[in-house]
C-alpha cells in the first residue's frame, strides 16, 4: 500500500463493496510537454493535485488524481512529457512516462488543438501504435481556436493514430467537453471494484503537493533557465500552537530548500533585497493553506547544488527516480 492521503484529511476510510456494475480503472494521461495534461487531470477530479505552468516539463512525477462517481472510480495518471531528453533528469521522467503506457486500462493521448501535429506528437503515436491498451486521442485548448481552422487541424489529428480516430474536443481551462470526455472514458472502462476509498483524492502526500507548490510559484515567477535548474525539498513539516497561550490555534511550520544548480541562479531566486523569494513564498503558502485548510509559517531556503540533474545521488534525493 503507498503512502496516501485525502488532500484535506490524513485519515483514511475503508473502502466499500462496489455495487453491480460498478467500473473502475486506471486512465493514463500521456502527450508531448505543455499541451494541458495536469490542466485536464485537475479539472477532470476537480481539484488542484498537479501543479501546472507554461514553462515545458512542469510535471516531472508520475502522480494519480482519482474521481470516484456512484458508477465509476477512475484513476488518472498524469505523466511528465515525453521529450527528447537532454540529461539525466530527462532520461527518468521519459522513462516513467512511457512506463505508464503499458501499465493503464485506458489512455488518453492529448494534443494541442491551436497547432497541427509536430514531431513530439508523431514521436509519441508511433508509440502508441505499439500498445495493446486503447486510446482516446483529446484536443485540448479548443477555448483558443477559431472553428475554421479546428476542422482542418480536426482532419490532421486525425490521421496521426491508425484506425483513424475522432478526436474529443475539450477546453482543461473552461472546463468544455468535460462531460462527453467522461462518458467515453466511462465507456471503455471495464467492470471493477473499488481501488480506493470513495473520498480519496491522490497517491501523493501533502509533503509532496506543498514542495510543488513551492516549485510551481518559482515556475510562474522566474524566466529562463531557472525553472528547470530548481528543485524544491520539503525539511521538515511540524504543526504547533500558534502562541504560547492555552487554547491557542494551531500551526504548521514548514521548511523548505529550493536547490539550483548556480550561484547566478540563487541570486535571481533570492532577488534585489530578498524580494523574489518572498513573492514566491507568500504565493506557493497562499496555495498551501488552502490545501491543508490552515494556517501555515514557511521559511525557505536556496541551496546551490551544482549539476545536480545529472546526479543519480541527489536524483534520488529529490524524488526522480525510475518508477516500475
Ligand atoms: N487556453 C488554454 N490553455 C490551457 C488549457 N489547458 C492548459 N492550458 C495551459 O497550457 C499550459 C500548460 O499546461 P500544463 O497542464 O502544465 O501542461 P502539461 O505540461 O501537458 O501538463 C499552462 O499555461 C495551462 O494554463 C486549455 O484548455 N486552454
Ligand atoms: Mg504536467
Amino acid at each position: 500500500m503507498t503512502e496516501a492521503y485525502h488532500a484535506s484529511s490524513a485519515e483514511f476510510t475503508p473502502i466499500p463493496q462496489a455495487p453491480k456494475g460498478f467500473k473502475s480503472g486506471f486512465v493514463g494521461i500521456v502527450g508531448r510537454p505543455n499541451v494541458g495534461k495536469s490542466t485536464l487531470m485537475n479539472r477532470l477530479i476537480g481539484e488542484k493535485v498537479a501543479i501546472t505552468s507554461p514553462v515545458a516539463q512542469t510535471t516531472r512525477n508520475r502522480l494519480q488524481g482519482v474521481l470516484t462517481t456512484p458508477n465509476a472510480q477512475i484513476i488518472f495518471v498524469d505523466t511528465p512529457g515525453i521529450h527528447k531528453p537532454h540529461h539525466l533528469l530527462g532520461e527518468v521522467l521519459v522513462f516513467n512516462a512511457q512506463q505508464v503506457m503499458n501499465s493503464v486500462d485506458l489512455l488518453l493521448f492529448i494534443v494541442d488543438s491551436t497547432e497541427p501535429p509536430g514531431p513530439g506528437d508523431q514521436f509519441i503515436a508511433e508509440q502508441l501504435q505499439q500498445t495493446s491498451v486503447p486510446v482516446l486521442i483529446i484536443a485540448n485548448k479548443v477555448d483558443q481556436r477559431s472553428p475554421k481552422r479546428a476542422l482542418d487541424l480536426q482532419q490532421s489529428y486525425r490521421e496521426l493514430l491508425e484506425p483513424y480516430r475522432e478526436p474529443i474536443p475539450v477546453s482543461a481551462r473552461t472546463g468544455k467537453g468535460m462531460e462527453k470526455l467522461l462518458t467515453a472514458i466511462g465507456n471503455r472502462l471495464p467492470k471493477g471494484p473499488y481501488y480506493y476509498p470513495p473520498d480519496y483524492l491522490t497517491d501523493q502526500p501533502e509533503r509532496f503537493i506543498c514542495a510543488e507548490l513551492i516549485r510551481e510559484q518559482v515556475l510562474l515567477l522566474t524566466e529562463q533557465e531557472i525553472p528547470h535548474s530548481v528543485a524544491v525539498v520539503i525539511e521538515s513539516m511540524k504543526v504547533r500552537p500558534a502562541h504560547t497561550r492555552k487554547n491557542s490555534p494551531m500551526i504548521t511550520h514548514i521548511q523548505a530548500t529550493i536547490h539550483v544548480e548556480r550561484d547566478s541562479q540563487k541570486g535571481i531566486l533570492i532577488g534585489k533585497e530578498g524580494r523574489m523569494l518572498k513573492e514566491i513564498g507568500t504565493q506557493s503558502r497562499k496555495r498551501m493553506e488552502k490545501l491543508l485548510d490552515g494556517s501555515i509559517f514557511l521559511e525557505l531556503f536556496v541551496k546551490v547544488n551544482p549539476r545536480w540533474r545529472s546526479s543519480n545521488a541527489a536524483l534520488k534525493e529529490f524524488g526522480y527516480q525510475k518508477e516500475r
